[in-house]
């Protein structure tokens, strides 16, 4: 099979969207060494990336310390200041988790709750992706203005991992512009010359012309950039792993700080130790014997199912049920999965989620969130090779969700003796305590060993539904190249994939996705010249538009012809490395 390494210029593609050599034969990996390939990336996350600065970089650390401060005095004066999170996506999802979260600890603590977050989209965005509304920075600020409303102290930070996400770009200007209220932040992954240069719609500056801004302001006034470089993605672009997990690293390190500083004035902990603890729990995610081996086997059933037209169900509660239900939501746009094919159920449903807009169950099925919807829903119904994957804290696991007869596995952090059902694959999680009290205390690890919990189970479910896609043939060497085309980041991804294998110019790659998404071998000017949001709008609801385009890219036929193709054989993996070998023999 051919491999295509990077054409020169490679370097003006932004790190999140450039493509990870650790992976680059992972469409033929088996399970284990799919697992194995994607704990090699996480751990990258931590080591740092080329010449860029990483997480531990002192101008980050300095950063984060600053940050820290502003939002410890927020805490401190919580009737009059706000601390918002807001992103697109998986970035707005861990806005919304970091939120909730921390809301929890200062009502333990006796304070007032002083976090909102924001999602484009709204509410259904923590479920299905809304991608259109990313690329509005209007709707961002009016979203903004809506909640900081009477607020005279905000500490906003703006989550777009690409630093690319128009609906945070329209924000952080908002912000700029009111820096007697706002403190704004950017969180993203990039280094500032790479923050996406491309006309946004309604909207006078490009995100790079923001960063720019932010640049020049970050000396003299409380504006703060904080963008360490963790390596391209394991899923070429797919900034649901590396860059969630970085931003939920980041995010939990600023407030357990802030918090703490507001409680006792005081950290036990250095900001570079709490960010080594969860290099600590990354390097020993799989040191229990056979722990690797067993979620390989969780990959190899959950494909087997997708493969049979199959389901697999996440049931867990608090918040290891919302990272089940997290990682379902992120493979409809990852990877076109349909919203039936993995789903996330939550122990007492709303009442636990805790999201802004309270129950959303009545706008359809895929809404229904309670283990009592999924008792009546779907128990009922399930298929023998259907998978329920139990995510549990302490080994308990609601008995009424046991009764189904399908292929059953739990991830547990409880000794494997307190597990109370018998499953197919049990794997039993273990942090690594000693080290962990060794870097932040003993009572900070009792108050947050939940946090280090979540993420050890954000790596083994992002490492479980992009093994299964894999194995469903959904990614042609470690690029998902059957992506929906539904927001201008997508759209110039679709592009740049097209070149990337077809070797054309940028403009031909460009009519050749035009070509796919209008159905027509003859592509007017008039089609050209529409904006690019028209191109979105009609490309979001078509499937295959980046493969019809790529091979009849590739092979210069026509859009019809290479539908054709993928009639014929619908494993992208499959009919693209075909297709290759073929033009290269
Ligand atoms: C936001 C985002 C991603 C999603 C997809 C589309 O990206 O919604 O979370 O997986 O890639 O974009 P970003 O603004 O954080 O770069």
């Amino acid at each position: 099979m051919p491999t295509i390494s990077l054409k020169a210029g490679a370097m003006s593609v932004p790190v999140t969207e450039a493509v990870n050599p650790i992976t680059k034969n992972v469409d033929v990996a088996s399970p284990l060494e799919i697992v194995s390939l994607l704990h090699k990336c996480d751990k990258e996350i931590f080591e740092g990336w080329n010449e860029y600065k990483s997480l531990y970089d002192e101008e980050v650390l300095a950063t984060l310390d600053k940050i820290i401060t502003v939002a410890a005095s927020i805490i401190e004066n919580a009737a009059s200041g706000l601390i918002v999170l807001s992103g697109c996506g998986t970035s707005g999802r861990i806005a919304f988790l970091t939120a909730r979260t921390f809301n929890a600890k200062l009502s333990e603590l006796s304070r007032t709750p002083c976090f909102k977050y924001l999602i484009a989209g709204r509410d259904k965005a923590l479920f299905t992706s809304q991608e259109a509304p990313e690329d509005d920075p209007v709707c961002g600020v009016e979203m903004l203005k809506e909640i900081t409303d009477g607020k005279t102290k905000v500490l906003f930070i703006g989550i777009t991992c690409g630093l690319s996400a128009p609906y945070v770009g329209g924000q952080l200007q908002y912000c700029m512009e009111n820096l007697g209220v706002f403190t704004p932040v950017v969180l993203g992954f990039n280094p500032t010359h790479l923050a996406r240069n491309n006309p946004i719609e309604k909207w006078e500056s490009t995100f790079l012309q923001v960063i720019n801004k932010m640049e020049e302001m970050k000396s003299s006034s409380n504006v703060f950039i904080l963008n360490p470089v963790v390596g391209p993605e394991p899923i070429t672009g797919s900034s649901r792993m590396k860059s969630g997990s970085a931003t939920k690293v980041l995010l939990e390190t600023i407030f357990t700080g802030a918090i703490l500083s507001a409680k006792s004035g005081d950290r036990p902990w250095q900001t570079k130790s709490f960010i080594q603890s969860y290099q600590v729990v990354c390097n020993n995610l799989y040191n229990a014997k056979g722990s690797m081996e067993a979620v390989a086997q969780i990959v190899e059933l959950a494909g087997n199912s997708l493969k049979s037209n199959g389901s697999i169900y996440y049931v867990g509660e608090g918040t290891l049920g919302i990272m089940g239900m997290i990682d379902a939501s992120e493979c409809p746009p990852t990877y076109g999965a349909s919203l039936s094919d993995v789903r996330g159920f939550l122990d007492r449903g709303y009442k636990s989620f805790r999201n802004n807009d309270g129950d959303l169950s009545s706008l359809g099925l895929h809404f229904q969130i309670s283990f009592n919807d999924m008792i009546k829903d779907i128990l009922p119904h399930v298929k023998p090779f259907d998978v329920v994957i139990y995510i549990t804290s302490d080994g308990n696991v609601d008995q009424r969700m046991t009764k189904c007869l399908c292929k059953k596995a739990l991830i547990s952090f409880a000794p494997k003796s307190s597990t109370v059902i018998s499953t197919d694959v049990e794997v039993n999680m273990s942090l690594p305590k000693e080290a962990l009290i060794s870097l932040i205390g003993e009572t900070a690890f009792q108050q947050f060993s939940m946090l280090f919990e979540e993420i050890s189970t954000k790596w083994i479910l992002n490492a479980i539904t992009t093994g299964t896609h894999v194995m469903k043939g959904k990614v042609f060497q470690n690029m998902m190249v059957d992506l929906k085309v539904s927001n201008n980041k997508l759209f110039h991804r679709a592009i740049g994939i097209i070149q990337r294998f077809s070797e054309l110019s940028l403009e031909d790659s460009k009519d050749c996705l035009l070509r796919s998404i209008y159905n027509t071998d003859n592509l007017s000017e008039e089609i050209r010249e529409r904006p690019i949001s028209c191109h979105i709008e009609a490309a979001t609801p078509l499937s295959q538009v980046v493969p019809r385009a790529l091979l009849s890219a590739i092979l210069s036929c026509s859009v019809s012809e290479s539908q054709r193709l993928l009639d014929k054989e619908p494993v992208i993996q499959k009919v693209i490395s075909q297709t290759l070998s073929g033009v290269n023999q």
